[in-house]
């Protein structure tokens, strides 16, 4: 199975982003590092999901949570509180302009968290990814799959900034895509 992984490079000045040092440290899956710039992001999410690939989990920081969220819906709307990478800081913009309101994460997320609880790895589900880069990629990851006609497992998963190790992490998201694989062994 072809699963891709994705983490984000550091942005607000800091110097890394748990989202990549766990996702780096997966063996098995292709791992992307992705851009913390809606445009390029956005781009480069679609150039992957247009590859025939069989699975996407998309992986972010989110500052203040101390679960690993795994995100239920991403919204169509861009609202920056601060600048992107390059500089740009959309406010109330689309991500896709005329795309519906939201999508679902096709992941199976409950059996996700739950799977991480049983592990003793803190996790949640969340009906919240934001509005900045991480939001705009999970929906640009799941309107190009729902226009591809090819319904792939897809979906984000947000991590804590801080307070949970990185190898913890790295551990729960190794437990996602195994997830993910045995839907595609439909087990
Ligand atoms: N977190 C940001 C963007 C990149 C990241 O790791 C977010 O939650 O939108």
């Amino acid at each position: 199975m072809g699963i891709i992984v994705t983490g984000f490079e550091p942005f607000g000045g800091a110097e890394v982003n748990a989202s990549w040092e766990a996702v780096r440290r997966l063996d098995g899956v292709e791992r992307i590092l992705l851009p913390v710039s809606f445009a390029a992001a956005v781009k480069g999410i679609r150039r992957l999901a247009g590859r025939g690939i069989d699975a996407v989990i998309c992986v972010g920081e989110a500052g203040g949570r101390s679960a690993i969220s795994v995100e239920r819906v991403a919204v169509n709307l861009m609202d920056a509180r601060m600048p992107d990478n390059d500089g740009a800081r959309p406010v109330d913009a689309p991500v896709v302009p005329g795309g519906p309101a939201a999508y679902f994460s096709t992941l199976p997320t409950r059996r996700i968290a739950a799977r991480l609880e049983e592990a003793g790895i803190p996790a949640e589900l969340s009906c919240t990814a934001g509005t900045y880069v991480c939001n705009a990629v999970f929906y640009a990851l799941m309107d190009a799959v729902a226009r591809s006609g090819r319904p792939i497992p897809a979906g984000f998963i947000h991590v804590p900034v801080r307070g949970m190790p990185t190898e913890t992490i790295a551990a729960g998201l190794r437990i996602a895509v195994e997830e993910v694989k045995r839907l595609g062994e439909g087990r």
